[in-house]
């Protein structure tokens, strides 16, 4: 049995654990999003692909969510001696080996794809455990925010510095994917996709995390074609996120910041438009977004969706089994 995730990085890496927890037997295969990705120093890092290789590897920060876990700081310390920026991107020691193996590969000719295989061959024993990439080309978000500094009264910036220099204060105006247009999914996505029992959306951002895999060239009509059920898990619970920026973004590109909106966002796949899902779950005290989703045409249960530890988040994963199977 094959199973298919959409993830980003912190809330996409709980989520896969729990998707473990509930079936580990299945060939799990992890579609990450790429668009969060920044040069720094001359080194290529990809923070959703290292937080799930971390997370699943045992090597995770478990308090941050994201990096390294018992991290020394020793490098960022001397470029600050050197006043040399960005400091405002923490990139500890242990993690920025991550980054130079992958900058080599790079300057060598190897794809992402290739680079997150043997970067993952320390990390992930586990055969039936694959990290895909959703492109090998290159997507960068960036965002156009209020900026009453400049004549246009707006700037652009990539997406970490909005969200790691400026805390995502700044009003978002717009959410760029830069290069989307040409990016195009690997065939290991498109396969696996094609192939899976299961495809499941994990409860990742809606605009940086899941919004790009899905923008990516041929994943949306993957996901329309596969006989597989398609499974989505809210991330916004009572009107929030529980981490991170999405009540940020998600008003930029004219979706509430509510479960139902979420889902209605992604669209039920049986509607003759553009919609990915078969089935969608949202958190136990949303039962309104759950109604208006299910009338609206997209099946929706209300099950307690707090990823607490990886039993709570498979005893949901199961609840979203159960629903796809019950699903015409
Ligand atoms: P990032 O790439 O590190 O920002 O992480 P993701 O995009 O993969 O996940 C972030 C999203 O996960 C946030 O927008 C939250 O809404 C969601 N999230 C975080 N914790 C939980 C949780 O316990 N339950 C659910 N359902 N969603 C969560
Ligand atoms: N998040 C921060 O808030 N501050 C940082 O300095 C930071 C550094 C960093 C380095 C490597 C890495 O893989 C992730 C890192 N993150 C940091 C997390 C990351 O910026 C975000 O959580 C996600 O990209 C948001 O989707
Ligand atoms: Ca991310």
């Amino acid at each position: 049995n094959r199973i298919v995730v959409l993830a980003g990085g912190v809330g996409g890496s709980r989520f896969v654990r729990g998707v473990r927890r509930a079936c580990p037997e299945a060939q799990l295969d992890v579609v990450v999003n790429t668009a969060d990705d920044i040069t720094l120093h001359g080194l290529r890092v990809c923070p959703d692909l290292d937080t799930m290789m971390y997370a699943l590897g045992g090597g995770i920060d478990d308090e941050k969510g994201w990096g390294r876990a018992a991290e020394t700081w020793s490098i960022m310390d001397e470029l600050k001696a050197y006043a040399v920026e960005p400091t405002w991107f923490a990139l500890g020691d242990r993690d920025i080996a991550t980054h130079l193996v992958r900058t080599q590969l790079i300057a060598a000719g190897a794809t992402p794809t290739e680079i997150t295989a043997a970067l993952c061959h320390r990390w992930l024993d586990d055969e039936r455990l694959r990290l895909l990439p959703m492109t090998d080309d290159r997507v960068e978000t960036h965002v156009v925010v209020e900026d009453p500094q400049t004549a246009s009264g707006r700037r652009a910036m990539h997406f970490q510095e909005f969200w790691v220099r400026h805390h995502a204060a700044p009003k978002v105006r717009q959410v760029l994917q830069v290069g989307i247009e040409t990016a195009t999914a690997t065939a290991e996505v498109l396969t696996a996709i094609e192939r899976a029992d299961l495809v499941l959306v994990g409860p990742s951002n809606p605009v940086v995390s899941i919004g790009p895999v899905l923008a990516t060239g041929g994943v949306r009509p993957a996901l329309r074609a596969t006989g597989a059920k398609v499974v989505g898990v809210s991330g916004i619970l009572g009107g929030a996120p529980v981490l991170g920026m999405a009540d940020k973004l998600l008003p930029a590109i004219g979706v509430a910041v509510d479960a139902g909106a979420v889902g209605l966002h992604y669209g039920a796949r049986t509607s003759t438009a553009e919609g990915i899902l078969d089935a969608w779950l949202v958190h136990e005290t949303d039962t309104a977004a759950a109604e208006r989703c299910t009338a609206a045409g997209l099946p929706t249960r209300a099950v307690p969706l707090l990823m607490t530890t990886p039993d709570h988040t498979a005893e949901f994963v199961r609840a979203g089994v159960a629903l796809a199977a019950e699903t015409a």
